[in-house]
């Protein structure tokens, strides 16, 4: 009976799909998922034509030729038109279903002249996006509160939905995936996107999606892919094109590379990168000529600005002109876009001041450092901000070979750099280096554990001995603290216990390396705190002897 109500149900709903009624599939958001949804009600009402025939006829049948009323059955063998009938009829309709099946397979399987590429890697459990060609790759993780999942807090409509880093998208785009996996077998499905596949260990699939409308998807691993299968959702951020470019501008300043920023560009190479950012973003208002379009958007052609001192320009790009449309750049920009883009406007048109801006002295007016004092903490850090390609992440391969090259001599233009604007005081300090009070580090550790470690070492600590040591009581936690630090860092190869240098931040493993050391009766009487400058001393080790 109750079969029955539900299969009525999902005729009524799929005849009436268009009010939005949730039993039907979605007709998503990009042409390949309108053309999947279509194909998929064209063949549903094929399905529903035969079926009404053939059971019409069946009931027809049984009502009023049963035996009961004296029908007489026809007694016939080898009847070679009815049989030649319900061979061909049955042939044409699969072949009418096949075309237009044929046409949206080879649709689906067309990711060639993409715009963009995002490489998708399944972890246990986890996402990984890396853009390809833009440098920029990150962990995307369920961030769904432990109370809510504990059945301590009421479930919100978005329970064990969202991430705590989205997969960003241009919209009108087209966007090809790739997808494989770091252990076993996950598959990425966002309905929205008509887009689900598998990730395979060893293999790469694809996929594409050029999104209509700009919004939120989510979507979810569709693989059982072990105990925290449930925990691995996914959102994908379409926006606006001009958005995606900032997004894109904002995480290139957060995780741009240390080469990038320590090699000492050429006026030429600056000029080159510049153009395409003033092109991108400037050329809206200050016009492809430099002309601009005064009064409005005055010319940068001979403008006094511009071809004055560097720091006047310098301010001017980066803190923008409050109350004017001239916006501040600072945080849409990075380093190197913005010293070539300066230096793009001091040496084009009619502009030759043969000055060049280098992007170390950008990221030293940001710090409110010297460009010297930046190279240091660059040469700290850099393991850390280096992307990591997936065979990076294997322990085989970990060390992260330094970068040593060109620290030397400050460069030419240095002298021409004031001291730090005011503006730039409230620039972040880099990864590694404020140092955090122990409750601090306490209460951001054990967020980390009890989202990352917890699903192995269990929220006591006690672990699930013998795959998953307790750490409550552990030697090692308890012991050196390098030992621990290395064992957080580099993981155990051959184990469960994963490298983690890559995933987190100094800050994040100084925390939960805090957090391990001090809970469940470890070193109880004289806390150990590790600081994010002890993991960073640790990164620096490891750059140093690859
Ligand atoms: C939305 C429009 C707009 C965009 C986009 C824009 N600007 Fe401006 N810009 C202005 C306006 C308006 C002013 C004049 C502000 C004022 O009143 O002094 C200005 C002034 C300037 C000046 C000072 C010129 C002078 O002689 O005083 C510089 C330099 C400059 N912009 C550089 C840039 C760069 C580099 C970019 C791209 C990264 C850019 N602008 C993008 C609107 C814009
Ligand atoms: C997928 C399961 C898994 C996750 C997640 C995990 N670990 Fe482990 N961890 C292990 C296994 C397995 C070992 C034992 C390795 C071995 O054989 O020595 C281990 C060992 C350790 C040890 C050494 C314990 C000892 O006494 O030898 C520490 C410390 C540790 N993990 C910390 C962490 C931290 C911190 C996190 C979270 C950032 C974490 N682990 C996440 C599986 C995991
Ligand atoms: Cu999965």
């Amino acid at each position: 009976m109750r079969v029955q109500f539900n299969l009525f149900s999902l005729l009524i709903a799929s005849n009436s799909a268009s009010a939005g009624m949730s039993y039907n599939m979605t007709p998503g958001v990009t042409p390949l998922s309108h053309d999947i949804y279509s194909l998929h009600m064209l063949i549903f009402w094929i399905c529903v034509a035969i079926g009404v025939l053939v059971f019409g006829v069946m009931l027809y049948a049984i009502i009023f030729h049963r035996k009961s009323r004296n029908h007489k059955p026809y007694l016939f063998h080898e009847h070679t038109w009815l049989e030649l009938g319900w061979t061909i009829i049955p042939f044409f309709i699969l072949v009418a279903m096949a075309i237009p099946a044929t046409l949206t397979l080879i649709e689906m399987n067309d990711t060639e002249k993409e715009d963009l590429t995002i490489k998708i890697t399944g972890f246990q459990w986890k996402w990984r996006y890396e853009y390809l060609g833009q440098n920029i790759s990150f962990f995307s993780n369920a961030n769904t509160p432990r109370d809510q999942i504990n059945g301590k807090k009421p479930k919100t409509a978005l329970y064990l939905m969202t991430v705590d880093h989205p997969l960003v998208v241009p919209v009108h785009k087209k966007i090809r995936f790739l997808m494989t996996s770091n252990d076993v077998i996950h598959s990425w499905w966002v309905p929205a996107l008509g887009v689900k596949r598998d990730a395979l260990p060893g293999f790469i699939n694809e996929a594409w999606a050029r999104i209509n409308r700009a919004g939120t998807y989510y979507g979810q691993c569709t693989e059982l892919c072990g105990m925290n299968h449930a925990y691995m959702p996914i959102v994908v951020e379409a926006m606006s094109e001009q958005g995606f470019q900032q997004w894109l501008a904002k995480q290139k300043g957060e995780t741009e590379s240390p080469v990038e920023l320590q090699k000492q560009w050429t006026l030429d190479e600056l000029k080159k990168r510049g153009e395409e950012v003033y092109m991108g973003i400037c050329a809206a208002c200050h016009q492809p000529t430099g002309n601009g379009i005064p009064p409005t958007f005055p010319s940068l052609n001979g403008s006094a600005l511009v071809n004055g001192p560097v720091a006047g320009h310098i301010d001017r790009v980066m803190n923008g002109k409050p109350g004017t449309a001239m916006q501040a750049f600072k945080n849409q920009l990075s380093d190197v876009e913005i010293a070539a883009v300066i230096t793009y406007e001091r040496n084009s048109w009619g502009n030759k001041t043969g000055t060049s801006v280098q992007p170390i002295e950008i990221k030293a007016l940001r710090e409110g450092k010297t460009v010297d004092q930046v190279k240091a903490a660059l040469l700290a850090t850099a393991p850390n901000k280096t992307p990591v390609t997936p065979a990076a992440v294997s322990p085989t391969t970990s060390a992260v070979p330094s970068v040593t090259s060109t620290t030397s001599a400050p460069t030419a233009s240095t002298a021409t750099i004031p001291a730090a604007p005011p503006q730039a005081a409230n620039a972040t300090p880099p990864n590694g280096a404020a140092a955090l009070s122990q409750q601090q580090l306490m209460e951001k550790g054990q967020v980390i554990f009890e989202n990352t470690c917890a699903t192995c070492h269990q929220l006591t600590g006690e672990g699930m001995p013998p795959t998953y040591p307790p750490l409550k009581g552990s030697a090692l936690v308890n012991g050196p603290v390098e030992d621990h630090i290395n064992r957080v860092m580099n993981g155990k190869p051959g184990t469960a216990m994963q490298v983690f240098k890559d995933q987190f931040n100094d800050e994040d493993l100084a925390a939960v390396i805090t957090y391990e050391r001090n809970s469940w009766g470890n070193n109880a009487g004289h806390p150990v705190v590790v600081q994010p400058s002890d993991i960073a001393a640790a990164r620096a080790k490891l750059g140093a002897t690859p």
